[in-house]
């Protein structure tokens, strides 16, 4: 069975990553029977440093979108057969700009912001015994801020940033309209994408401005709860396909 390397449940959703929820639902929407390894500490097998990754049999493939690729090149994944070639370009450069920009204000909202930084702490920090945690989490903290300012999203101010992170939603909840899912009646690769980023805004136990913006577009959340409902049961907590 394909084993899903991942962080765990955190926030009150399967995972506090993006890019694990991503692949997670991508594989039960295709009805990929998987299993999930959770731990901080898959990190440091991680073949790039980063999660998610799988092993398939031996096979490790890291980065959710090479993931997506790998096991729809080998499973037969009914996602995305019915779509036009513009549909597939609209998923593509959709899912590039969460991928590449929304995930970086999804990141400032959680670390960098104070009303936020303590709750984000006791959740990844509080398992460590009590002499290594500060430093730890305050070492940690610090990367993810130099992360931010060399990608370029650090360099703004909060307002902006929430700006930033609105017009995409704005533009999300345009695209969705009444839609069931974003290309259709049937998910795509594209709605893996989105549930992954628009989970984490709008599910998790995180309250702060971004998350309660993200609230405010209602056709986003009936789309969340749906996918949730749909595909999670229980809400958290559970894992595999
Ligand atoms: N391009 C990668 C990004 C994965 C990623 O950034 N994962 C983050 C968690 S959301 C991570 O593992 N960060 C740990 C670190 O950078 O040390 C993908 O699509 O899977």
């Amino acid at each position: 069975m394909i084993k899903l390397y991942s962080f765990g449940a955190a926030f009150g959703l399967p995972d506090p990553s993006p890019f694990v929820m991503k692949v997670d639902v991508w594989m039960r929407m295709s009805a990929i029977p998987f299993e999930s390894v959770s731990g901080v500490a898959n990190l440091r097998k991680a073949p790039k440093g980063k999660l998610p990754y799988i092993d398939d049999g031996g096979k490790l493939v890291a980065d959710s979108h090479l993931i997506i690729s790998y096991l729809r090149a080998k499973y037969d994944s009914p996602l995305d057969k019915g779509l036009s070639r513009e549909q597939r370009a609209i998923a593509t450069l959709v899912g590039k700009s969460l991928d590449e920009q929304l995930y970086w204000c999804l990141v400032y909202s959680r670390w960098i912001r104070a009303d936020t930084w303590p709750q984000v702490k006791a959740t990844f920090f509080n398992p460590l015994p009590a002499p290594v945690r500060v430093v730890i989490s305050s070492i940690a903290r610090h990367k993810v801020e130099r992360s931010l300012h060399l990608q370029g999203v650090g360099r703004h101010s909060d307002e902006e940033i929430l700006l930033m992170t609105t017009e995409t939603l704005q533009a999300l909840a345009d695209l969705l309209g009444d839609k069931r899912y974003f290309l259709g009646e049937q998910p795509s690769t594209l709605d893996a994408t989105a549930y992954g980023f628009l989970s984490e805004f709008i599910l998790s136990e995180i309250e702060n401005e971004f998350s309660q913006r993200a609230r405010g577009f209602k056709n986003l959340v009936r789309y969340c709860e749906a996918i949730r409902d749909r595909y999670y049961t229980p809400v958290s907590g559970e894992r595999g396909g």
